[in-house]
């Protein structure tokens, strides 16, 4: 078997790996990885608790960006209609239903490349309102510069979401219109304003293996692990430029979260976007190699997840709990 080099235990928290180490993680065999990634787990985690975020687009479609997977890219027909900035009072209703529902975070995304000032000052209100409910609170709104993150910060924001989504060389293949390094000037201003990071990216692109490898590299070797790291399975959407992308195999997936979990050991890591086309046994293997956070609701931000009654079941089956806000 493998083993780890001996200067370093498994779940040391480290940012200094390899893109090779990466690379070998992923080559393990199946069961030699997932037993790394579940001791791992059960260092730093509560082996069968899971965190229960949901999800909300609070501004639909329209975006200029051209992210080939997005529903909401301008760039791509979908057939989404898109609509303006929601009223704060219709999302604090839903963020109190989540709440209701059992979710502790709730995730605010709007189809933007950056947010206006205009428009930070009733995601400010949002923020506020949803902590006053006693939620977590969570925002995704495309490029942010310092001020706007110091501003979302003074509104009491616990978490920003902002992925890398791929390598840094897959990347030109799916977004044209803003950089890999605009994306890391992003999370450098949150992470300078106190916010928690949550930054991830997404598999099933048709990227390679090395590319997943690459993905989570750029993540392990960033100053500090985000927070929260999102691994979502591409929901294909018909009329975006990766609609077609070739079925995605529920093992690599299953590893990418494995690999996340061993070179991250104390972020969350998301069982994220892909649940509503994934059997019961894939979920159950994720959560097995260490994934800890869903996304619970039955849309995501524009397509499926699983219904709540599943989820329930689900959760019963697998003796899974849903983690409490300070645990
Ligand atoms: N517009 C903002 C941005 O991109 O920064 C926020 C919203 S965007 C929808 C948030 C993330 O969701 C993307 O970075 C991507 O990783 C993920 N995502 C979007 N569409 C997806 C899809 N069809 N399948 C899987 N993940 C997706
Ligand atoms: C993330 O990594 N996944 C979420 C959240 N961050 C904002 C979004 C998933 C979107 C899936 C496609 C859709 O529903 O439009
Ligand atoms: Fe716009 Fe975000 Fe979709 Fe990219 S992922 S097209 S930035 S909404």
């Amino acid at each position: 078997m493998n083993a780890p080099a001996p200067e370093f235990r498994d779940g040391t928290v480290r940012h200094d790996w390899t893109r090779d180490e990466i690379a070998q993680l992923f080559a393990l065999p199946f069961a030699d990885l997932i037993f790394r990634s579940q001791t791992v787990h059960r260092q730093h985690f509560a082996a069968n608790e899971v965190q229960i975020s949901t999800l909300l687009s609070i501004k639909t479609g329209g975006c200029p960006e051209d992210c080939g997977y997005c529903s909401q890219s301008a760039s791509h027909e979908t057939g989404l209609k898109a609509s303006k900035l929601m009223e704060i009072e219709k999302v604090l209703a839903d963020a109190r239903t989540a709440r209701d529902a059992g979710a502790t975070r709730f995730c605010m995304g709007a189809a933007w490349r950056s947010p206006k000032d205009r428009d930070l000052d009733a995601v400010c209100a949002m923020v506020e309102g949803v902590k006053a409910l006693g939620m977590e609170t969570c925002v995704t709104l495309g490029m942010l510069t310092g001020p706007q993150a110091e501003r979302l910060k003074g509104a009491g924001l616990d978490y920003y979401n902002h992925n890398i989504d791929t390598s840094p060389e897959y990347y030109t293949e799916v977004i044209t219109t803003r950089t890999f390094q605009d994306r890391l000037d992003t999370l450098e201003h949150v992470r300078n304003a106190g916010i928690n990071v949550c930054c991830g990216g997404i598999v099933g692109m048709g990227e390679e293996e090395s590319d997943r490898a690459g993905m989570i590299h750029a993540l392990a070797t960033l100053p500090s692990h985000p927070e929260s790291v999102p691994i979502n399975a591409l929901m294909k959407v018909k009329g975006t430029k990766l609609g077609e992308s070739a079925a995605l195999d529920p093992i690599d997936f299953v590893r990418t979260i494995a690999v996340a979990r061993i070179t991250m050991p104390k972020s969350f890591v998301r069982l994220s976007a892909g649940r509503d086309n994934m059997s019961d046994e894939t979920q159950a293997l994720c959560f097995l190699a260490g994934a800890n956070s869903i996304f619970y609701g039955t849309k995501l931000l524009t397509t499926p997840n699983p219904k709540e009654s599943h989820d329930h079941k689900l959760f019963e089956k697998l003796g899974v709990t849903p983690m409490a806000l300070d645990s």
